[in-house]
């Protein structure tokens, strides 16, 4: 080294170090309480640890995130609600609860819309995942990631659903979403809705026959308690939102807000792999469990479909047609149409 690049080397090297003591001082000692309608057992709990790690590291221990399992501080919607007023930072929540606050999210309560989880995680992190987070903070909250919920299945006590006739009058819960009612009803069943916190004690007192979710939340919620069959119905993909408080988060640092975006983001990563590896261990505890577990074969999956194409019709102007469209296009160039 000649002694010119040795002092260059010099100077960038303070730089370099007033540039990181500015950006420490950037970040503020917080407390950030994220709450979930599920136990910490379910895979969102392996992605909460990560992404607390991550922003434990990257913001040298100043920025705590603070887990609530099991609606502990609300359920989704009320959660939610509790964000848009500034007095809770953080929830990870289903979107089909919020059809209510946004209508666009709605669009991914289409029954049958992706085919595989591949499909749901090009479409949610590519442009049309933007195109949607893009429109959330109008509502007062801003998305952090997409995480997994997963494909969902029905569940009830009273008989082995194989076929959507099966479903006549079997009394379904559903999440809080018009969309939701109007494929189960469409399907035969006696479809109502109703937040995840009181579904358990409504299949424990028969004041409901079934309900649907992913095999991970059925699992770790232990549904299996008081369900006896489970049908394989794939019938759709929710995706969980990683939800900010607008008004809070417009308080926080330039700094703060990209460790707690990019924190985000290593927190789905393990969450989805978690979700897609527990997923079949899910399923082989519900067989040891008790449950009797039914395949709706191609024929008659077909006609489920089919019959709930009238769905996909009646909530395109409550929706918008343009983002119906939108993401139809995204998944006829993934399948190569
Ligand atoms: C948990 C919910 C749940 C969802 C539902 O808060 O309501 O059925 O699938 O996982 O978000």
């Amino acid at each position: 080294m000649t002694r010119t690049t040795r002092l260059l080397s010099l100077v960038a090297g303070v730089a370099l170090a007033a540039f990181a003591g500015s950006a420490q001082a950037q970040i503020k000692e917080r407390n950030i309480r994220v709450s979930n309608g599920i136990n910490e057992d379910h895979p969102v709990g392996n992605g909460v640890a990560k992404m607390k790690a991550c922003m434990a590291e990257k913001s040298g221990g100043k920025l705590k995130l603070q887990a609530f399992w099991g609606g502990a501080l609300g359920g989704d919607l009320q959660a939610t609600q509790a964000l848009r007023a500034g007095t809770q930072e953080m929830v990870i929540t289903s979107s089909s609860p919020l059809v209510g606050i946004m209508p666009e999210l709605g669009v991914f309560d289409l029954p049958f819309l992706f085919t595989d989880e591949k499909e749901a995680d090009a479409v949610l992190d590519g442009a049309f995942g933007k195109y949607i987070a893009d429109k959330l903070p109008g509502f007062g909250v801003v998305n952090l990631a997409y995480w997994e919920n997963g494909f969902r299945n029905l569940t009830n006590s009273k008989r082995a659903v194989t076929k959507a006739e099966e479903m006549t009058g079997l009394k379904v819960r559903v999440m809080q979403n018009n969309i939701f009612l109007d494929s189960f009803k469409t399907m035969g069943a006696n479809a109502t809705p109703m937040a995840f916190g009181e579904v358990f004690a409504a299949l424990e007192t028969h004041a409901i026959d079934g309900q649907e979710n992913p095999l991970v939340t059925i699992d770790t919620s232990k549904l299996y308690e008081v369900q006896k069959y489970l049908t394989l119905t794939r019938h759709a993909y929710t995706p969980f939102l990683v939800l900010y408080s607008k008004k809070l988060w417009d308080q926080l640092s330039a700094e703060e807000q990209t460790i707690l975006g990019d924190c985000a983001i290593v927190g789905r990563d393990e969450e989805r792999k978690v979700s897609r590896e527990l997923n079949d261990k899910s399923l082989a505890n519900l067989k040891a469990k008790g449950m009797q577990v039914s395949q709706v074969g191609a024929d008659e999956l077909a006609k489920m479909r089919d019959s709930t194409q009238a769905v996909y019709q009646r909530h395109q102007a409550t929706i918008g047609k343009d983002t119906i469209e939108r993401i139809q296009a995204d998944l006829a160039k993934l399948r190569g149409k």
